[in-house]
């Protein structure tokens, strides 16, 4: 009897000691069927204890079984310290995605790229208006005439067709539209009001480039129709996001008339011209003033094209271009700098 209980208490002692060198989590698990499954030395102790007396072999037992369940709480403990080294190994190796690679046999860094300060700034833009509760529309680059001038107002022969000089595809009936003012038009045609939509995109027109204007650029559309918006709204929530976009106190902002075909009253916006500080310079032609977008009361005809009544509904629209908006936020003096795709240039743009 005494011996048995030697020989349980050296196992013991042998396995807590044993325990605190286990390294990793498959040398727990081939501990745990060595040292406490059916033929480990303590089960084969506690087989052949059949020679004791009764009362000795419940003596035996009770100790035996404590001896196991401590070992197996060490075990236990130890397998949870293994774990947790694990994890905090885990979280110290975490992969930076960021950081930039190599290129092939050089050892040279490779240069990270930025985004587009066109994207950057539409992004801008969608954020900000999110917060007066627009949601985001899209509309085709390649319109039927009906979507880009006649559904707005500008029937054909239409002499304010003039200000946007176009590049038509097919026998004048598809052409690439020259501003995002058809997305007003397919969205009223699609939603019921209250509608309450920005649309930024690619517009073209038959112009020639220089510091300010391109064949190519991007506009966004603001269009909201409900029962009761007005011209004091549109100017509140123009007036507040063009504050948050360009976040600059110096920037003065100007509302004149103006006339679209497709708003009723028609304003302009214009920003002090940040170049020169409204002494007059080449980019804002002498004026002191750069147009920035064009606005108004959406025009009850174009309601009706679009199946809405306006005796029943009301509303304003928007349409601004984007490079001049980045030219004015960055100091950007000429817009055929944003597609040279010059790394010098858009370098200096680092936003991520
Ligand atoms: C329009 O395109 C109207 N659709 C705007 C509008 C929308 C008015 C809704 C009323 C209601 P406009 O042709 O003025 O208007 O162009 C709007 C803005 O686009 C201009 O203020 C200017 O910021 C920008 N823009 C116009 N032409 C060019 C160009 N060639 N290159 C770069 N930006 C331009």
């Amino acid at each position: 009897m005494e011996k048995i209980k030697k020989d349980v208490e050296k196992i013991w002692k042998t396995s807590i000691s044993a325990i605190e060198t286990l390294e990793n989590l498959e040398d727990i698990k081939k501990f745990h069927s060595t040292n406490l499954g059916k033929n480990s030395d303590l089960s084969a102790i506690l087989r052949n204890i059949s020679k004791l007396t009764i009362s000795e072999r419940k003596e035996i037992g009770q100790f035996a079984n404590k001896v196991k369940e401590n070992i197996s709480n060490n075990l236990k403990q130890q397998e949870e310290k293994l774990r947790q080294t694990l994890y905090d190994k885990e979280d110290s190796e975490t992969i930076d995605t960021t950081i930039s690679g190599y290129k092939l046999n050089t050892g040279k860094t490779l240069s990270i790229g930025s985004i587009h300060p066109i994207s950057a700034m539409i992004k801008l833009i969608e954020d900000t208006f999110a917060v007066y509760g627009f949601e985001i529309a899209e509309g085709p680059e390649i319109e039927t005439d009906w979507f880009c001038f006649q559904a707005l107002n500008i029937p054909i022969g239409h002499p304010a067709r003039d200000m946007q000089d176009t590049f038509y595809i097919k026998e004048d009936e598809l052409l690439p539209r020259t501003h995002t003012s058809s997305v007003q038009i397919r969205t009223m045609q699609n939603n019921a009001p209250p509608i309450r939509i920005i649309a930024p995109g690619k517009v073209y027109r038959n112009e020639n480039s220089d510091s300010r204007h391109s064949f190519m650029f991007h506009q966004f559309e603001g269009l909201v129709i409900d029962d009761k918006s007005n011209l004091k709204d549109l100017s509140n929530i123009l007036q507040g996001a063009l504050k948050r976009i360009f976040d600059n106190e110096n920037i003065r902002l100007r509302i004149r008339n103006s006339y679209f075909p497709f708003t009723e009253p028609s304003i302009e916006i214009d920003c002090s011209c940040i170049f020169c500080d409204m002494k007059g310079c080449k980019i804002c032609s002498n004026k002191g003033w750069l147009e920035l977008l064009g606005a108004g009361m959406v025009h009850p005809q174009v309601l009706r094209n679009v199946n809405i009544d306006p005796n029943k509904y009301q509303g304003f629209a928007f349409g601004t271009g984007i490079e001049r908006l980045v030219m004015i936020k960055d100091r950007v003096d000429d817009t055929r700098l944003f597609y040279e795709n010059d790394i010098r240039f858009l370098s200096q743009f680092r936003n991520i």
